[in-house]
């Protein structure tokens, strides 16, 4: 039984001030052992919100890391970094940054490698534009981001990752999958993470990321094989990341 994970991709919003009411706000009606909860914040809040969660069941995490373990690369951020803030997610190639910055798969990929050799679980993302999907592309796109990613893992390592699906016409737009679109996805990626070694599949959390919000949520969380959410907008809200979170119950 995979345990469900609620993610929040706060993406480039926050100050100190948002940052520090929000998580005051989700800790105090925090439900007790629902499942796991984490803030993936930008990195200059990485030492604000470590203090801010310590002790709770809130989990830190960031939003991208580099491949590399140091040296010149002006405006990156290292794996071992991270850990030195209590980092225990990154996300990886998150559709804007393979748009906006051009991740190539094999990028996701190093870059995963880099953080589970550092101890941190990348979250992977994975997920194809509206052009691809009404071309009959999902399975092979998406299936395709998560294939490169997996090549470069061992077996042991592709049972630590998590991957997120995020449908790149529902990011920012309002428009979520229905869960039975969702749901046919998951389990054409857990058949490739299987295609890799049974512990992978049986394992891995695939989250759905996309417009996930609180009238949606319960829905899609009850689908078989999709294990939590990474969520956008919704996670700016600490009511509506709670409900989220108790959706997944
Ligand atoms: C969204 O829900 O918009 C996201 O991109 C979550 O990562």
């Amino acid at each position: 039984m995979r345990r469900k994970l609620v993610a929040g991709n706060w993406k480039m919003n926050g100050s100190l001030a948002a940052n520090a009411a929000l998580v005051a706000g989700i800790k105090e009606s925090l439900p007790a052992d629902v499942c796991d909860v984490a803030v993936c914040v930008p990195a200059p809040y990485l030492a604000q919100v470590q203090g801010a969660v310590a002790g709770s069941a809130v989990a830190l995490g960031a939003q991208d890391m580099s491949a590399h373990a140091a040296g010149a690369y002006t405006g990156e951020v290292s794996a071992a970094m991270l850990q030195e803030f209590g980092v225990q997610y990154v996300i990886l190639g998150h559709s804007e940054r393979r748009a906006y910055h051009g991740e190539t798969d094999a990028a996701v990929a190093a870059k995963t490698v880099a953080a589970l050799k550092a101890g941190l679980v990348p979250v992977v993302c994975v997920g194809e534009t509206l052009e691809q999907r009404e071309a009959g592309q999902t399975n092979e796109i998406v299936g395709g981001q998560l294939d490169v990613v997996l090549a470069a893992l061992s077996v042991e390592e592709a049972a630590r990752i998590v991957v997120a699906y995020e449908p790149v016409w529902a990011i920012g737009t309002g428009k979520t999958a229905t869960p039975e679109m969702a749901q046919e996805v998951h389990a054409m990626l857990r058949a490739r993470l299987g295609a890799k070694s049974a512990e992978a599949a049986a394992k891995v959390r695939i989250l759905y990321g996309g417009s996930m919000k609180p009238d949606n949520a319960e829905q899609l969380l009850a689908m078989a094989d999709i294990d939590g959410g990474l969520i956008g907008g919704a996670a700016l809200k600490a009511a509506d990341f709670l409900a989220i979170i108790k959706a997944a119950a």
